[in-house]
């Protein structure tokens, strides 16, 4: 019986060195000391011994099992503390590995110039409008004192969608809006996106972007329009920046004025941005018309307005040196890039 004990103590020993997860050693623990275990078996077998037999068999077989279940617990804890140490090793945190890049993407130039220009005016104290690029002919031409005949409503110009409803032509309609339904003061710019019947070339696109502005209060005047824009100039252009104003027409406004800066590239000595003249042509300008502020109801004896306009493409193009509009909407990285 010895033997046997014996015996099977070694098979336990060389079979738990090899065990090397914890269902190899629960395995090993089932042959032994489960219900059909080879101890459980002799351990049974005990009842058929004489009284003084089953007294010794039963000390060396108990001292066996507890030596064995000595073995299993120490090999249980062996197999659980590799295990866990695996899991550390495959978890292990190497905090000196470089970050991975995140690739954002980047700001298009038109935004950034649009969020350039808008921050001047924010700053000035203009709250910034929003509307419709599908609006009404009313809106678009009526309310801007552009009558029946005027010929920027011709079908070649303007995108019609019906007789009564276009895409929109300029960001004014916005503005007359505005005026519609607000009290003066009114102090906002309308950035967006217009659109007009052009074929595409190097400075021409049926699609381009504006931002417009409006003041609308009681004695304001042309000083005010000169200054506010000149201010606008000195800030996007460069504290430098002279500006002039040549009379021009609009139907929107009267009178009415384009608005030049001197050439940033040289400073008004003449090169080949400012194509020799010192001078650079940046934006349409003008008090508004009494027509258009009676659209808004307003009394034009109490309230007078200057109202602006620009195109982005246009001063995107000068302070970027870009020399084709179309590079705007071709999305070529290469290019997009270039503006980070
Ligand atoms: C209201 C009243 C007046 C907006 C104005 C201009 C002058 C102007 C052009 C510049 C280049 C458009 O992109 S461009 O072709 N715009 O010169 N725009 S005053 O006047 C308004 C607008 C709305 C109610």
């Amino acid at each position: 019986m010895q033997a046997q004990l014996d015996k099977i103590l070694e098979e336990a020993k060389a079979q738990l060195k090899e065990a090397a997860t914890m269902a190899q050693t629960d395995e090993i623990r089932v042959k032994l000391l489960g219900k059909k275990g080879k101890l459980t078996e002799i351990l049974r077998g005990m009842g058929k011994l004489s009284p003084e037999e089953r007294k010794s068999t039963g000390q060396m077989a108990n001292k066996v099992r507890s030596e064995i279940e000595q073995l299993l617990e120490e090999k249980f804890e062996a197999v659980k503390a590799a295990a866990k140490e695996a899991q550390f090793r495959l978890e292990k945190l190497d905090v000196t590995e470089p970050g991975k890049e995140t690739i954002l993407g980047v700001k298009h130039p038109l935004t950034i110039t649009i969020e350039e220009i808008s921050k001047v005016f924010t700053n000035m104290g203009f709250s910034i409008a929003e509307g419709p690029e599908v609006e009404t002919v009313f809106n678009n031409f009526d309310a801007l004192n552009a009558g029946p005949n005027h010929p920027s409503r011709d079908m070649t110009d303007t995108f019609y969608i019906t007789e009564d409803i276009l895409l929109r032509t300029q960001t004014s309609p916005v503005q007359a809006r505005v005026l519609m339904k607000e009290k003066p003061p009114i102090k906002i710019i309308s950035p967006g996106r217009c659109f007009r019947c052009d074929t595409p070339d190097a400075t021409h696109s049926p699609m381009f972007h504006q931002v417009e502005g409006l003041v609308v209060d009681e004695g304001v005047t042309m000083a005010d329009l000169k200054g506010t824009l000149d201010s606008f100039a000195k800030q996007l252009f460069g504290s430098e920046t002279r500006t002039k104003f040549r009379p021009h027409h609009f139907p929107f406004t009267e009178p009415s004025a384009e608005m030049d800066v001197s050439c940033f590239k040289c400073g008004g000595k003449g090169c080949r941005v400012c194509k020799g003249s010192g001078w650079i042509e940046i934006l349409g300008c003008g008090m508004v018309h009494p027509n258009v502020l009676k659209v808004g109801n307003l009394d034009t004896e109490k309230y007078t307005g200057f109202a602006f306009g620009m195109g982005v493409e246009r001063v995107a193009m000068l302070k970027y040196g870009v020399d084709d509009i179309r590079l705007f909407y071709e999305n070529d990285m290469r290019f997009i890039n270039q503006f980070k």
